[in-house]
């Protein structure tokens, strides 16, 4: 197989599993996020309609973990890698913590939404939002109390998905890293990118649900593979 180092083209998918270590709780594991709030109380829109307030909590909630989490060494790595990588990098995140950004990426997109945003329904301006949104604050732009956390939530369609698939189709190599592949439509990149040619890795602390679908699979922490992976990459 050809060199890590001869990479021209790479998009990276992250999950949950990347911001384990800075301390933000991963979804499916036995004391994971829906473990105490059933998926479909809150992130759908019905969870939303039915209980507003429950749904604003549990958002206000994952926002101040955001703001009081530090990235990790696996996103001081791929900041690294963005920073000195001469061909072309997207990081797909489903997750919606700024630790990329923190650690230093900038070509970032968040497939499913940013907990630091706040979405108007009334006139659909989003806003940067470190406070919380149980009281139901006025919009910055249009004064209407009708703001939203900005997550793409089980049924709504996941942001930017042309330009996902348009990289899909143009990477040499498609790595996952910290995911279940519990999720469509972003468990099926894998599939997307290797139909394209692309070399396919994923980097997880253990097997998951899409395991069979890489050409390779390296298990072990984020923290220790991804700056491993990077230096690979950057030929180091
Ligand atoms: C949609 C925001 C239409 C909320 C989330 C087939 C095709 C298309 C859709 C479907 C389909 N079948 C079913 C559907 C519907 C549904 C779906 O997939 N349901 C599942 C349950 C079957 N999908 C949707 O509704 C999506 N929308 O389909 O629109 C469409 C169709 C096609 C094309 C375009 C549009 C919208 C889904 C988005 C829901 N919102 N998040 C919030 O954050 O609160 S989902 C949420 O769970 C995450 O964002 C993520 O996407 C998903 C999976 O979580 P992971 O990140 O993988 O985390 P998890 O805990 O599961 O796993 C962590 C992993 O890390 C583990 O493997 C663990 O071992 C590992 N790990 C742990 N520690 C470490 C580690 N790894 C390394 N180091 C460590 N230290």
């Amino acid at each position: 197989m050809r060199a890590m180092s001869s990479n021209r083209n790479i998009v990276i998918l992250t999950g949950a599993g990347i911001s384990a270590e800075s301390g933000l709780k991963t979804f499916r594991a036995e004391d994971g996020l829906w473990e105490s709030h059933p998926v479909d109380q809150v992130a759908t829109p019905e969870g939303f309609a039915r209980d507003p307030d429950l749904v604003q909590r549990f958002y206000d909630e994952r926002r101040a973990q955001v703001l009081a989490a530090s990235p990790n060494p696996a996103h001081m790595a791929l900041g690294h890698l963005d920073r000195h990588f001469a061909g072309e990098l997207l990081i797909v995140t489903q997750n919606i913590d700024d630790l990329h950004e923190r650690g230093g990426a900038s070509r970032v997109l968040h497939m499913h939404g940013e907990a630091l945003s706040a979405w108007c329904r009334a006139c659909d301006a989003r806003h940067r939002w470190t406070g919380t949104l149980r009281e139901g604050p006025a919009c910055p732009a249009c004064g209407e109390v009708a703001m939203r956390p900005d997550i793409v939530w089980f049924g709504e369609m996941p942001y930017r998905m042309d330009e996902i698939f348009d990289a899909l189709a143009r990477a040499d190599l498609f790595v996952s890293i910290g995911t279940s592949g519990a999720v469509y439509p972003a468990a099926g990149f894998v599939q997307q990118a290797a139909a394209h040619g692309a070399r396919t890795l994923e980097l997880n602390l253990e097997e998951s649900l899409g395991s069979r679908n890489f050409d390779e699979t390296r298990l072990g922490p984020a923290s220790e593979l991804v700056p491993r992976w990077v230096e690979e990459v950057l030929g180091r």
